[in-house]
């Protein structure tokens, strides 16, 4: 109480208020939260803080799960790292842990501690995102199948939900405890529930619900902070530790992506948080950093171009300028909606047009953020900043209508300034010129101070900083932007950037007397001129690299972006624990594709690092005692010193073999659907004779035909209706419920009756399908093949969205009211809820009598098949399934992803699904499309020895279908320091009782 008002006391008479008089009444250091639980992760009104030391979080969210190969987590870790990230964000997928109600399962690709000993390894903060609800674009959004059969409405206080959730919340939540920051591990927050935002009317948010869940998570062993993150700043779920909310400003629309709305910068968020939470930091726990795209879409590569390096200047400058200190991307690598992860509506690319890519290869965006967080990391100034002119940025400090410039000043160091400057109109590509006229320690200054024009080139943004620390150096002010800073062997080095060609200034203050500054590498046009206060102005030009030497101590990168995007920041491993999360010690290295970790031992500076061509020389800032042998992936390099005392080394090259790739040419085929011959027996499907009817927003469907009520919640189902006909019936006609995209086909015993084949539109179809001629009196069976595309999200709460059915709706025979089913049987995968195979998880078999059989697992014995391709498929409808081996040969120390890339010869229309080594990882639907590139990670792929591909054809249309082409393509080179990869567990085929 004493420290607080002695506190308060010294800022009223501190002159902060002198200086900006709007700041007032905000700089009051409230008191430090914590849970009350542990003291290791608090947090006050402007920051994060762990271990009592202030830390802005940026990072972006990876799904474990999107990910089956465990041994490459670290190599996503190590990449999120190396740009300069400290945390990452995961949402986890109840549906996939708790198949069956009671039986949790960690196996194989499920396991969490992989992912949390990566973290740890690479230095990443967590945050564990359990759900129960997560949405995320994955089956059921994350619900358990078997959910949709528990009575009740979800997401609410009701006791039937609240019953069904505790299990997995207590058994996850346990291993999330046990990987906390308190107990060594590197979760440091717990988002309870997601954007708990909306609600089916009449129902409203529900509080017991929010109290509810926090105390189970509490039960259960959480300590550190619990969040949540609000679908927008709307004020929902404060009841926990530290709210905030999501944002994805520039939209969904990957077809026009480079249409951005004229007001789509948000500047309200700041005044949001401040009304809802101020004593907690401004948290955006989902921030747009890629875009879905959906069946149909127009693809990733254009999600990649919404939100590329343009949007991310734009709007993540944005952020920093509302003092957001905890900035999560979502997605920062999307991954692959393998098996049956993805909910209806998307395809199996996760990609997300995300920084870095779904064959883990590196976006120009990841570059461009690069630059940003690294910005981040060294401006502890921001972590205590506030906007000062929220809704008054247009013409302010540049006096120019065109632009807007937010102000965010240094609350409680009183000194530093960080100038936001942007379009007005966000949708311009205009070129805008622009003086700035700001405050400075030595009075106002407007800048350019030598003459001349600062510019804003279309969709950009820029932070110009004003009495910005840099170690011992005072930097009056910068136009060219901050890439980093670092003190190494007493000089301050600093590295600013700006687009090719631009004008800038960076000005220094002194103490006492100005040094001059000496150009000692490249041209940059430079001028210095002493102003007053004992400052040195100079001003450049940004391109390529110029090097300046102020006075002794201070050496100045002045870069082009392009040049800028090739330095790298590391931090050598600190001694004690959290050895690699240490900020200390900073080595800057310039060039290669990706560097991604520093280690010293002596006077050996260590670095691993990626290549993709050769590079002639890294230039390397480094402790001279600690550089004196550098080695680059274990190589010793020779080096030399630039002329201004840098290191440079002799070339690196990049040893990027050839590999050769198999041609797929070798198949077996049989058929995959023996259900329409007179000799299948059904004997062992699930009777199908369950009257059910389920509400679904507010309304009453039927669900007595849902395969999920007969425990089916994934992949292919077919069902089988045998009746007796009157002799008057001239069809049938099928109402069938399967999620967008879906499609099903129609068999008479063995007679193709024809089939919906899909579009990107319905989710729901009722089709009329006339028999060859009216029945004669007698018993005949309909068989019903539908595609399922996952079990719906449930955004909205107590709508229970996510229990519409997947199944037939409604039938009906033309000709004959009278007819009756006698039986529906159905079958799904096999064993349903007790899916057979506990490595590849519930989600990776569908019903297809081949899945069901294990045809797609290596070690099947096809040797009785016949040969058979893809390529030439089949010419009558129906589904047919190809098997091939093939050996890779991949070197070690290189990656190279691969993918199945393929292209489709005939008119008709058919859907496949591809499986590597027994793992599903590609749904194909040629004439919805769009993806044809079905990346599969090395570790699903053996890229020493034998693999096993698969491929199933469910040809829709009466000509049957093929494929023009089926190839294997390395997708990215490099030569790698990637820890080599364990391959997936990949169980072989064993023979299944009580197959069908
Ligand atoms: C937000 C969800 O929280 C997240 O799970 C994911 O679905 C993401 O969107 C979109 O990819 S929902 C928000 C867009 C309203």
């Amino acid at each position: 109480m004493l420290l607080s008002a002695l506190l308060v006391l010294f800022f009223a008479l501190s002159g902060f208020a002198a200086r900006t008089p709007s700041i007032s009444g905000r700089h009051v250091l409230r008191q430090t939260q914590t849970t009350g639980l542990q003291d290791i992760v608090t947090w006050d009104q402007y920051s994060f803080m762990i271990n009592g030391k202030r830390i802005g979080l940026f990072g972006g969210e990876i799904h474990p799960y999107r990910m089956p190969v465990q041994s490459l987590h670290l190599d996503v870790f190590q990449k999120v790292k190396a740009l300069g990230f400290n945390v990452v964000s995961f949402y986890i997928f109840w549906g996939i842990l708790e198949p069956k109600r009671g039986e949790i399962s960690f196996e194989g690709f499920r396991d969490l501690q992989p992912f949390f000993d990566a973290a740890m390894e690479a230095g990443i903060y967590l945050i564990a995102r359990p759900g129960p609800y997560i949405n995320a674009e994955t089956a059921g959004g994350g619900l358990p199948g078997w959910g949709t059969n528990v009575d009740g409405l979800w997401r609410t206080s009701n006791s039937s939900y609240v019953e069904a959730y505790q299990n997995y919340i207590k058994t996850v939540g346990a291993k999330l405890a046990e990987n906390q920051i308190t107990n060594g591990g590197p979760i440091i927050l717990v988002q309870a529930e997601n954007e708990y935002s909306g609600y089916q009317a009449p129902y409203t948010e529900d509080f017991e619900y929010e109290t509810r869940l926090i105390e189970d998570l509490h039960a259960a062993g959480i300590t550190v902070p619990i969040t949540h993150n609000d679908a927008w700043p709307g004020g929902h779920y404060l009841g926990v530790d530290v709210y905030g909310y999501d944002s994805y400003p520039n939209g969904f629309d990957c077809t026009h992506p480079t249409t951005w709305l004229a007001d789509a910068v948000p500047e309200y968020f700041f005044g949001a948080h401040e009304g809802f939470n101020p004593e907690d930091p401004n948290a955006v726990y989902e921030f747009q950093g890629g875009a879905i795209d959906s069946w149909g879409g127009p693809g990733y590569a254009n999600c990649a171009i919404l939100t590329g390096p343009e949007f991310e200047r734009v709007f993540y400058k944005n952020e920093f300028a509302m003092s957001t200190t905890m900035l999560n991307l979502y997605m920062l690598y999307g991954g692959t909606n393998w098996g049956g992860i993805a909910s209806p509506g998307v395809y199996t690319s996760y990609d997300y047009g995300a920084a870095i890519a779904e064959d883990r290869s590196l976006r120009e965006k990841y570059y461009e953020l690069k630059l940003q967080a690294n910005f981040w990391a060294v401006s502890p100034a921001f972590l205590t900043s506030r906007p000062m002119n929220i809704f008054a940025s247009q013409a302010t400090f540049t006096g120019n209508d065109a632009l807007k410039t937010t102000q965010t000043l240094d609350a409680v160091g009183n000194q530093t300034g960080f100038y936001v400057v942007r379009q007005t109109d966000a949708s311009t590509d205009a070129i805008q010129k622009y003086k700035l006229t700001v405050p400075t320690s030595i009075g106002e200054l407007t800048i350019p101070q030598l003459g001349g024009e600062l510019t804003l080139n279309g969709k950009d943004s820029k932070i110009h900083v004003v009495d910005y620390k840099a170690g011992s150096t005072i930097l009056l002010y910068s136009t060219g932007e901050i890439f980093t800073w670092a003190t190494i062997d007493g000089h301050d080095i600093i590295l600013v950037y700006g687009n090719e060609g631009e004008l800038h200034e960076t000005a220094f203050k002194f103490d006492t007397d100005v040094p001059t500054a000496a150009v000692v590498s490249g041209s940059g046009n430079v001028k210095q001129q002493n102003i007053s206060g004992n400052s040195l102005t100079l001003q450049y030009e940004t391109s390529g690299q110029t090097v300046v030497e102020v006075g002794s101590n201070i050496l100045l990168y002045i870069l082009d972006r392009d040049t800028a995007y090739d330095f790298w920041v590391l931090h050598p491993p600190s001694t004690g624990s959290f050895t690699h999360f240490s900020t200390e010690n900073p080595i800057i290295i310039k060039g290669g594709y990706l560097m991604r970790s520093v280690s010293i031992s002596g006077d050996t500076l260590s670095i691993a690092g990626d290549l993709n061509t050769t590079v002639p020389s890294l230039e390397i800032i480094a402790p001279a005692a600690s550089s004196k042998v550098v080695k680059f992936n274990g190589k010793a390099l020779q080096t030399s010193k630039t002329v201004y005392g840098t290191l440079k080394t002799s070339e690196v090259s990049a040893t990027l073999p050839e590999v050769s790739l198999p041609d797929l040419r070798h198949w077996k085929t049989a058929d995959s659907l023996p259900e329409i011959s007179s000799h299948y027996s059904d004997d062992l499907w699930t009777v199908a004779n369950r009257a059910a009817t389920f509400p679904v927003s507010g309304v009453q469907v039927n669900a007595s035909l849902a395969a999920s009520l007969y425990g089916y919640h994934t992949g292919n189902i077919l069902w089988r209706g045998h009746f007796n006909a009157t002799g008057s019936e001239t069809g049938v006609k099928l109402d069938v419920w399967g999620g967008t995209a879906f499609g099903y086909s129609v068999w008479l015993d063995s007679t193709f009756l024809g089939s919906w084949e899909g579009d990107a539109a319905h989710a729901t179809f009722e089709g009329s399908f006339n028999f060859p001629t009216t029945l004669k009196k007698g018993a005949y069976v309909l068989t019903v093949l539908q595609d399922h595309m996952g079990i719906e999200t449930n955004w909205w709460s107590a709508d229970d969205f996510f229990k519409t059915p997947r199944g037939i709706q409604s039938f009906e025979f033309l000709g004959s009211n009278e007819t009756q089913v006698t039986v529906w049987k159905v079958t799904g995968n096999l064993g349903g809820e007790n899916y057979v195979d506990k490595t590849r998880g519930p989600l990776n078999e569908g019903g297809l009598f081949a899945e069901r059989q294990g045809w797609h697992l290596p070690g099947y014995p096809d040797g009785h098949w016949k040969s058979g391709s893809p390529t030439t498929g089949i010419s009558q409808p129906g589904v047919s399934f190809y098997r091939t081996t093939f050996d890779l040969n991949v070197p070690s120390g290189v990656d190279y992803p691969m993918a199945l890339v393929v292209s489709n010869a005939t008119d008709s229309q058919f859907r496949s699904q591809f499986y590597v080594n027994g793992y599903q990882f590609g749904k194909y639907i040629n004439h919805i499309g769009p993806q044809t590139v079905f990346p599969v990670p090395q570790g699903i792929l053996k890229y020493q020895g034998s693999n096993t591909l698969a491929v199933s054809l469910w040809a829709a249309g009466p000509d049957g279908a093929k494929f023009a082409a089926l190839e294997l393509k390395i997708t990215s080179k490099t030569d790698s320091s990637m820890r080599s990869v364990v391959n997936a567990p990949m169980p072989d085929w064993t023979s299944r009782p009580g197959v069908y």
